[in-house]
């Protein structure tokens, strides 16, 4: 049993409301992230200070009272733990000097990993102890595929060029980059569940990008290993999947990875995804954040159209991506009222 109506979902149970958390749910958007952030100095600084990284992940669930916590941190701590450097360029977003070589992923290791991202652990524990009982706590990185492209071009991509050029010419080097940042995001999963962490999240944002055999390789194939490491050692533990833009393989990653819930982007056909996906798993999603960024009438008529198709089976309301920075936080208060009051 929990008092946690959002895990309970995951237990076959269904809550009195639809349960409701949103990606991206503590940033740019609140003036008072603003301010923090304006505190911190770097954004890495903000994600490896305990005191502003739970005070940060606290701030969405004061004022709006989301059923989730997500930790504030982001998948790239990860290639900065493995040895790559890792910068953020205010206007600009990641900064990271790019891998090109098998020589390159010589010089990464797990070996530092837990003690790099020691403070992230901190602030997980930290934010356990201050999160009201009836609010999950969740933990994420992001897929080995993701991860990968800004390792490989060095920050946010177009075309990804670098990377898939690298994947189909030399595939047995690619596989032993994955293969380290497997181990690396299996032992970053590890250590926020065993700090606190009710459930996780793996963010593949860049999965539907890729043809099928590539998809299967390189998308579906690591996170069966994330998650099937994971299970051994957290039976209990949920494991939500978002392999974003992945249309009708989301049905193959579902069947394939072993996940426990898929987080829907918002080209997902609701009435497909409940024949196809919601008798499988646990589905999330997937209002457009550009809908919420204007919100009014049509944000509560695409609230009520969402909990209608996807409110008869296993549900969990979000976003089919981030939050937009520039979308007006009393936006996000009546989207909140709306699932409570809707479902
Ligand atoms: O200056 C700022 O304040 C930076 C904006 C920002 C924020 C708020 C970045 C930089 N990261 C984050 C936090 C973050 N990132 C969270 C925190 C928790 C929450 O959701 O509230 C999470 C879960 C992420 C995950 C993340 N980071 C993803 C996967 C999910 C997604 O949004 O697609 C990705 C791709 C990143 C990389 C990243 N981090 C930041 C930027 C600007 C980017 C690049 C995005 C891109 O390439 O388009």
């Amino acid at each position: 049993m929990t008092n946690k109506p959002l895990l309970s979902v995951f237990k076959g149970e269904t809550p009195k409301r639809t349960p409701v958390w949103l990606m991206r749910q503590a940033g740019r958007y609140l003036p008072e992230y603003r301010a923090v952030r304006e505190q911190a100095g770097g954004f890495l600084n903000l994600c490896y200070t305990p005191e502003f990284a739970v005070e940060v992940t606290l701030q969405p669930i004061r004022r709006f009272g989301f059923d989730a916590a997500i930790l504030f941190s982001d998948i790239l701590v990860v290639p900065d733990a493995l040895g790559q450097q890792v910068g953020f360029v205010e206007g600009e977003g990641p900064k990271l000097d790019p891998l090109d070589c098998g020589s390159d992923i010589a010089k990464l290791s797990v070996d530092w990993l837990r003690s790099r991202l020691e403070p992230v652990y901190d602030a997980v524990g930290q934010i356990r102890q201050a999160l009201p009982e009836e609010t999950t706590f969740i933990g994420f990185a992001g897929a080995p595929w993701t991860v990968a492209t800004y390792m490989v071009e060095g920050g946010s991509s177009r075309d990804f060029l670098n990377t898939k050029a690298w994947m189909y010419r030399d595939p047995d080097t690619f596989q032993a980059l994955v293969d380290i940042i497997v181990e690396g995001t299996i032992e970053h999963l590890t250590a926020q569940i065993e700090a606190g962490v009710d459930m996780v999240q793996i963010f593949d944002t860049w999965g539907g990008i890729l043809p099928e055999p590539a998809f299967a390789r390189w998308v579906i194939e690591p996170t069966a290993k994330i998650v099937s490491a994971l299970k051994q050692k957290f039976p209990e533990t949920p494991i939500v999947g978002f392999p974003r833009g992945a249309g009708v393989s989301y049905i193959t990653y579902v069947q394939q990875t072993g996940v426990d819930g898929v987080s829907l982007d918002q080209a997902v056909p609701l009435k497909w995804a409940a024949e196809n996906l919601q008798d499988k798993v646990v589905v999330q999603g997937n209002l457009d954040p550009q809908r919420l960024y204007v919100g009014g009438d049509g944000l509560k008529q695409d609230v009520n159209r969402i909990l209608t198709e996807l409110g008869n089976g296993p549900f969990i309301f979000n976003l089919g991506h981030g939050v937009m920075k520039e979308t007006d936080p009393d936006n996000v208060a009546a989207l909140v009222r709306a699932v409570h009051q809707g479902s």
